[in-house]
């Protein structure tokens, strides 16, 4: 059998490195869209950029996309690139809406012109739901999004849906719920407690800054996560899936846990609440319904909340004894 090809967009994002190390496990030939930055940002694809090949452009760049696909004629297309920061949708509203909206439709685009057999993953996600009408939430829970970014992944979702009726084409939405890991962004909350914990207890800062600590969320690993993505493209059809862990805890529910891995129980003399910190609309309560995914992918999370903020606030404290050699 030939050799199987993949484009990854946001490849050099957490979930981008995670599925590009996948996809070579299963021996695919890998490629990365990456769009240009002044220094070379290719952290977390570091160990493996010899084994895939990145090609340049940017989500707002419809030719740049157009000559990606018809250069990586892809089998299979994951479009994870997005301003994906919650809280950055709100100052850069616009931006977020050319990116993580109709950034879609131009992948979309270049899949229905250059390549329309290859199938397509939408890194859709649980901030569609927002103002929560049901809980948990499944396939079929209303959205109501309580961020520009959450509007735009609307949009995103919906413009896949359209061009999978439209155009007849293997397209995919996950609508996944919150998933972190070592390779967490530093400005999301889960990466920002273990990197502060980790910070405290080797006594290179005395305190964590953190907004509502009452928010709660699906917290799963990204590692099982990307997995999911690589099943849904592997069904006879396309269709729509949530992937959660079906439990949620609140973001002081972490600070406790993380604390919890350097053994300090009174954890509470560290925190100081910035309202600056907290969202002009929150997103209260996640909780995800998986059981589509679990029936018909056979997916299932490996790693439990416990075992997760485990694994970043240790890698965290080998990462800072690292970098302080
Ligand atoms: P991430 O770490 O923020 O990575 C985002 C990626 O998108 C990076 O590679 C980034 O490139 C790239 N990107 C941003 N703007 C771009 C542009 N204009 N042109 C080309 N590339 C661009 O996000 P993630 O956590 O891996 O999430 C992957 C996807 O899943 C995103 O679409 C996110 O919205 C969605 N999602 C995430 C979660 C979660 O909990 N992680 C849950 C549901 C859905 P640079 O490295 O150059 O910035
Ligand atoms: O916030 C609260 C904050 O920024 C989680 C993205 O991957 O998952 C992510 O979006 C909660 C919120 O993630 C701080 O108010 C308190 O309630 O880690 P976060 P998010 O907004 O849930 C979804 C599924 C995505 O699709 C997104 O791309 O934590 N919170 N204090 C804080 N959040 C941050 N960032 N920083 C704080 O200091």
């Amino acid at each position: 059998m030939a050799q199987k090809r993949a484009l990854i967009t946001g490849i050099t994002g957490q979930d981008g490195s995670y599925l590009a190390e996948f996809l070579l496990t299963k021996n695919y030939k890998v490629f990365g869209l990456t769009r240009r930055t002044s220094t070379p940002n290719y952290e977390r694809i570091k160990h493996i950029e010899d084994k895939i090949e990145l090609i340049p452009g940017d989500l707002l760049d419809q030719q740049s996309i157009t000559s990606a696909v018809a250069y990586s004629k892809p089998d299979e297309i994951y479009n994870l690139a997005a301003q994906s920061f919650v809280a950055t949708s709100w100052s850069q509203p616009v931006l977020t809406g050319e990116f993580t909206a109709l950034g879609v439709t131009r992948v979309l685009e270049a899949v229905r012109q250059i390549k329309p057999q290859a199938k397509f993953y939408q890194a859709s996600s649980s901030e569609m739901f927002g103002m929560v009408r049901e809980n948990p939430q499944n396939e079929s829970t209303p959205f109501h999004p309580r961020s520009p970014y959450g509007v735009a992944k609307v949009y995103g979702h919906w413009i896949a849906i359209n061009y999978r009726e439209s155009y007849n084409l293997f397209i995919v939405s996950g609508i996944l719920f919150n998933h972190e890991s070592p390779r967490r962004g530093l400005e999301f909350v889960t990466r920002k407690i273990s990197h502060t914990v980790a910070k405290i207890h080797l006594k290179q800062a005395d305190r964590i800054v953190l907004g509502n600590l009452d928010a709660k969320r699906d917290w799963g690993f990204a590692g099982d996560y990307v997995k999911a993505m690589w099943l849904m493209l592997q069904q006879d059809g396309p269709d729509d899936y949530v992937i959660a862990t079906g439990q949620n805890h609140s973001v002081a529910d972490f600070v406790e846990e993380a604390f919890g891995v350097i053994g300090v129980k009174n954890w509470k003399k560290y925190i100081h609440v910035s309202k600056q910190l907290f969202r002009p609309a929150e997103v209260d309560f996640l909780i995800g319904d998986s059981s589509k995914a679990r029936k018909v992918l056979g997916w299932r999370p490996t790693v439990g909340f416990t075992q997760l903020v485990r694994m970043m606030v240790e890698n965290d404290i080998k990462l800072l004894r690292a970098n302080s050699k």
